[in-house]
């Protein structure tokens, strides 16, 4: 049993994983900079520690810090939500060391997860399938590179083995562009993520970009819970996401979902996953692993009925997965609006400030995540995304139209927000229709906007 949790994080999941540990029965732990004491979350867990300054760099990427607070509130295990220290094997590794548990993967698959050239070649190597490629880090031989590229066809992806989510990435088209592409990408590579390492894939042009959701006890027991459609998106931040995708058959789900529970499986993996794949012309491709809850993981536990942050918290109690495949029923349609304090008529500028006034959305099939409140002040110094509004409904059309009346029944005053963004992408025809790819956004926004 875990009797106390120590949630290091901030904002909306924050607020998320306290309100599944009151749920549970177990105490909470928040920590928090200077600039959050008033977060919410905070005001409302059984105790709070500071652990430093705004910059996240000084709070919530603070090991030392964070691990003490652990130490002095007796907490036994830590959530580590997304972003900040979640993905990071050696804050794992140092939880586990000081005798916490650590709720998500060993420190050794989330090493080997970040790791985008080992990540591949486990996929590949349990049968997932994957992007045609070099299969491994690129070496310095030229002419070795340029039959490479040659034998995936053109246009090709040069990308960081240390990178991921869009960052250390160069398409190349032909192969006079070659070598210095590969050249350019390492030595970026090298200064940004410390590991020049980079590997080759073909480009594809309109892929959506498509992913699993899986739950597995690191004692032989696996499931998935179906897929998301996270395409559309804006410079690599998602801005909409839905469960199920649009024209992905029962069947296709199963086979990749299958394929995905098999990995899980293969590699031993403990707690919630996801797998990212590109989706182009029928096929799945799978790009990275994501070892961490997702912002997006509401849209899943809609159309499923279960709640990822308990499951989490069950895994990292030792308990074997009490779901079953067959268990897992995808139900209606759920659809995700990222609610962000920024203006879209001035490129996105993040909008910090004091919450005037604020009347949030209700109703049959409307769920709000988030930690704002009247009065409120949203500090500058992290992310835009101040809440997260789902909505559910029998099928697609139904949900997309409750978010409708959800988005134009919220009001928010004090701060410029991205809600009537979001009413013209409920509205938006491409949209409605489903399907679209990961870069329809970004050209319906020259219009937009
Ligand atoms: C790709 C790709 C096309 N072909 N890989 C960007 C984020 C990172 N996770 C992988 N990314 C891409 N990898 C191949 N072989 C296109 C992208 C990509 C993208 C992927 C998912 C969501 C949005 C995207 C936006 C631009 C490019």
């Amino acid at each position: 049993m875990i009797e106390k949790i120590l949630i290091a994080n901030r904002g909306e999941i924050a607020l998320r994983v306290l309100r599944a540990c009151k749920e549970m029965g177990i105490k909470t732990v928040a920590v928090h900079s200077t600039a959050d004491a008033d977060l919410k979350h905070v005001l409302l867990a059984d105790e709070s520690v500071c652990i430093g300054p705004a910059p996240s760099s000084e709070s919530y990427l603070n090991v030392p810090a964070i691990i003490a607070a652990a130490e002095v509130t007796d907490a036994e295990a830590i959530h580590p939500g997304y972003g900040f220290l979640s993905e990071n094997a050696d804050f794992a590794e140092r939880v586990e060391e000081s005798g916490f548990t650590f709720i998500g993967p060993k420190a050794d698959t989330i090493r080997i997860m970040g790791d985008k050239v080992s990540a591949i070649r486990a996929m590949k190597a349990a049968g997932v399938p994957t992007v045609p490629g070099s299969g491994g880090p690129l070496g310095d031989d030229a002419e070795e590179n340029m039959r490479i590229a040659r034998e995936i066809g053109y246009p090709v992806i040069i990308k960081a083995a240390g990178g991921g989510g869009g960052r250390g990435m160069r398409v190349v088209h032909t192969e006079a562009n070659l070598l210095k592409s590969i050249q350019l990408t390492k030595s970026e590579a090298g200064s940004f993520f410390g590991n020049s390492e980079v590997y080759m894939e073909k480009f594809l042009e309109n892929p959506r970009h498509i992913e699993i959701q899986v739950l597995s006890d690191g004692q032989g027991n696996a499931i998935h819970l179906g897929e998301r459609d996270c395409s559309m998106q804006r410079r690599h931040q998602k801005v909409v996401e839905e469960a199920p995708a649009p024209g992905i058959t029962a069947e296709q789900r199963a086979q990749i979902g299958a394929a995905c529970v098999n990995a899980c499986l293969e590699i031993n993996y403990r707690g919630a996953g996801t797998f990212e794949f590109l989706y182009e012309d029928g096929h799945f491709y799978f790009i990275e692993m994501n070892t961490r809850l997702q912002v997006e993981h509401p849209v899943t536990e809609m159309v499923t009925g279960i709640d990822l942050v308990k499951a989490q918290i069950e895994i990292a109690m030792g308990q074997p997965l009490n779901i079953k495949q067959e268990d897992v029923v995808i139900r209606g349609h759920a659809m995700e609006c990222r609610i962000n304090a920024e203006n879209p008529a001035r490129n996105f500028m993040p909008s910090p400030g004091k919450l005037e006034r604020l009347h949030l959305p209700g109703g049959l099939g409307v769920r709000w995540d988030s930690h704002i409140y009247t009065g409120y002040e949203i500090p500058p110094h992290y992310d835009s995304m101040i809440g997260k509004l789902i909505t559910y409904g029998n099928d697609r059309d139904t949900a997309i139209a409750r978010m409708d009346v959800a988005l134009q029944e919220m009001v928010i005053k004090g701060i410029d927000t991205n809600i009537h963004l979001q009413r013209e992408i409920m509205n938006d025809h491409g949209f409605c229709e489903g399907g679209m790819n990961i870069h329809y956004l970004e050209h319906r926004l020259e219009h937009l906007v």
